[in-house]
C-alpha cells in the first residue's frame, strides 16, 4: 500500500482542492501530463451534505450523505472520464476517502445528489446506514481525549460527526464496495481522512479487501492501491502515527512544520543537512510529505505557523527544498484564494463552482491560486524527475542559511536565506556545459530567460543568488527543462 504507482519518470502529487472533474481532465492533458506530475489528490467524490446556511463552505465535502458519485465537482460519468483521461496522460488520481463518519448536526439534511438523511435518527438511506452501523453509546471527542484516551478518539464523534463503526461487518462492506468501485474506475489510491479516528485493525481488514488496481488503466498486475493515512502527530498524544505505518503510508505533518520554521528564518538552513528520519520524521517509504494541507493552510486541523501561498518567497523556498530532497513522497497544494477560513471555492449565483481561467502567462484566474502553475514550483517537479532515484551528495553550506547540494550527477540546487548575497564557486556534479536556471526563467525556443550557469570540466560553477532576488534558490539539472 506504499507504492503510488506513478508512471515512469514522474513524481509529485498535487491536491487540486475543490476542482471539478472536467477541469481536472483538461489540466491533466494540457499541463500536468506534459510537466511530469505524478498524481492528483481530488476532493471527496461522494455525495456530501449541502450547507446553504453556511454559504457552501469547503468543509461540507467532509460530511458524507451517501457514496453516490455526485458532488459539485461532477457526476459519476464525469468522474470516470477524468480518471480515464488523466491516466492516459500519465497522471494518477488519488481519492480523499471520508469513511470515519457521516454528517454533523444539520441545519440541512440533504445532499449533492438529492438524497436526504435524518441525522437525529442515524439514518442515511442512500447508503444505506442505520443506527447499528455507528459507534454507540454516542460521545464526543474533547481536547484531553487526544492526550490520554485513544479509544474515545476512535469511538466518539469528531466535531459532532456521526461516527461509523468500522468493526461492524455491514459498515465495512459498504466502505469496501465504495472504495472498490473507485479502484475499478481506475484510481490509484486513497487519502484516508481522519485515519487517527479509526482502529488500525479495522482499517487493515478494509485495505486487504480492496481490489488490485485496474490493469485496463495501465497498472501492472497485482498492484495494490496507494494508501496514505491522515494522522496528525506532532508528538505527545495517545495515538501515534507508528500504529498506522504497518498498514500503509502516513501523512508526515512534521515535514511542513519544520520546513516552514526553517524557511521563515527560525532555524538555520545548514541543519537541513540531516533532513529526514534524523529529524524525527517517519522513515522514507512511510512518509507522504507536504508543506501545507487544505486544513492548516487556513487554520483548521490544529494548523498554525505553516507557510502558504500568502507568503510566497519563503513558501517557494520550502517547497523547492521538499521537492529537491530525496526524502519522502511529496505532495503540493493547489488552492483557491480566501480570506475567511470557512469560504468554499469560487461559485456563481447558482452555487456552481466556477472553473479556473488560464491567463496568457499560464497562471490561473477566477479566484484560483494554482500553485502548481507557478514556474518555481512546476520547475521543481521537472527537477525531481531529472534527479530520479539518486541520493543526496556534495552538501555545502556557509555555516548559516546558504546551502547547496547535488542529486547524483543529475541535478544541483542552491538556496540563499541569508540577507547577504550567495556567491560561491561550487561543485555542481553536472557534466560541463551551460545550464539554464529553472527557477529564474523558462527556456523559451531554446533561449534561456533565466540565469545561465556555466559548468566547467571539473563540474564547478560560479553560483550567485542575490539577497534581494525574487527567489532564494537556483536549480539546474540535466534533461529537458519541462
Ligand atoms: C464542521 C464545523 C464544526 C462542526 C462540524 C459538524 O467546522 O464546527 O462541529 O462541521 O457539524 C473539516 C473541517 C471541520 C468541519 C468538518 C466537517 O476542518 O471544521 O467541521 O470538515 O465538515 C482533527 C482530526 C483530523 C481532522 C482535523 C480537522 O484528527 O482528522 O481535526 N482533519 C480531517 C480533514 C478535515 C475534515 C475532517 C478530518 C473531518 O482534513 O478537513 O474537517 O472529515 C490536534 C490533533 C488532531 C486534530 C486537531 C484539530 O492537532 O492532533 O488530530 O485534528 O488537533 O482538532
Ligand atoms: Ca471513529
Amino acid at each position: 500500500y506504499k507504492n503510488p504507482y506513478y508512471a515512469p519518470g514522474r513524481s509529485v502529487n498535487v491536491h487540486l482542492f475543490e476542482w471539478k472533474w472536467n477541469d481536472i481532465a483538461d489540466e491533466c492533458e494540457r499541463f500536468l501530463g506534459p510537466k511530469g506530475f505524478g498524481g492528483i489528490q481530488i476532493s471527496p467524490p461522494n455525495e456530501n451534505v449541502v450547507l446553504r446556511t453556511y454559504n457552501r463552505p469547503w468543509w461540507e465535502r467532509y460530511q458524507p450523505i451517501s457514496y453516490v458519485l455526485v458532488t459539485r465537482s461532477g457526476n459519476e460519468q464525469q468522474f470516470a472520464d477524468m480518471v480515464q483521461r488523466c491516466n492516459a496522460a500519465g497522471v494518477r488520481i488519488y481519492v480523499d476517502a471520508v469513511i470515519n463518519h457521516m454528517t454533523g448536526e444539520p441545519p440541512e439534511n440533504y445532499g449533492t445528489a438529492g438524497n436526504s438523511a435524518s441525522y437525529k435518527d442515524w439514518s442515511y438511506p442512500a447508503v444505506p446506514y442505520s443506527a447499528e452501523d455507528f459507534n454507540w453509546p454516542q460521545c464526543g471527542i474533547d481536547g484531553m481525549d487526544y492526550v490520554n484516551n485513544a479509544s474515545r478518539v476512535r469511538n466518539c464523534e469528531l466535531v459532532g460527526l456521526k461516527d461509523l463503526n468500522q468493526g461492524h461487518e455491514h459498515t465495512r462492506k459498504r466502505i469496501v464496495d465504495f472504495m472498490n468501485k473507485l479502484i475499478d474506475l481506475g484510481v490509484a489510491g486513497f487519502r484516508i481522512d481522519a485515519a487517527k479516528h479509526m482502529w488500525p485493525n479495522d482499517l487493515r481488514i478494509i485495505y486487504d479487501r480492496l481490489n488490485n488496481l485496474n490493469r485496463a488503466h495501465g497498472f501492472p498486475s497485482n498492484a495494490r492501491p496507494y494508501i496514505y493515512q491522515e494522522v496528525i502527530d506532532y508528538g505527545g498524544e495517545a495515538i501515534s502515527r507508528n500504529e498506522y505505518t504497518p498498514i500503509g503510508a502516513v501523512t508526515e505533518f512534521l515535514a511542513g512544520s519544520e520546513l516552514s520554521n526553517a524557511f521563515r528564518g527560525n532555524n538555520q538552513l545548514k541543519w537541513l543537512s540531516s533532513w529526514g528520519p534524523q529529524w524525527g520524521l517517519l522513515s522514507h517509504g512511510d512518509a507522504l510529505t507536504f508543506i501545507e494541507n487544505h486544513d492548516n493552510e487556513r487554520g483548521h486541523g490544529g494548523g498554525g505557523g505553516i507557510l502558504t501561498y500568502k507568503e510566497p518567497r519563503q513558501y517557494k523556498g520550502a517547497i523547492a527544498f521538499l521537492l529537491a530532497h530525496p526524502y519522502g513522497e511529496p505532495q503540493i497544494m493547489s488552492s483557491f484564494d480566501f480570506w475567511d477560513s470557512e469560504t468554499g471555492p469560487p461559485m456563481d449565483r447558482d452555487e456552481n463552482i466556477i472553473s479556473p481561467s488560464i491567463n496568457s502567462d499560464g497562471t490561473c484566474g477566477n479566484g484560483w491560486i494554482c500553485q502548481h502553475r507557478w514556474r518555481q514550483i512546476y520547475a521543481m517537479v521537472g527537477f525531481r524527475n531529472a534527479a530520479g532515484t539518486t541520493g543526496l551528495n556534495n552538501w555545502w553550506d556557509n555555516g548559516s542559511n546558504q546551502i547547496a547540494y547535488c542529486r547524483g550527477g543529475n541535478a544541483f540546487i542552491a538556496f540563499n536565506n541569508d540577507n547577504w548575497d550567495f556567491n560561491q564557486n561550487l561543485q555542481t556534479c553536472l557534466p560541463a556545459g551551460t545550464y539554464c536556471d529553472v527557477i529564474s526563467g523558462d527556456k523559451v525556443n531554446n533561449s534561456c530567460r533565466g540565469k545561465m550557469v556555466r559548468v566547467g570540466n571539473n563540474g564547478f560553477a560560479q553560483i550567485f543568488i542575490g539577497a534581494n532576488e525574487n527567489d532564494m534558490m537556483l536549480a539546474i539539472h540535466v534533461g529537458p527543462e519541462v
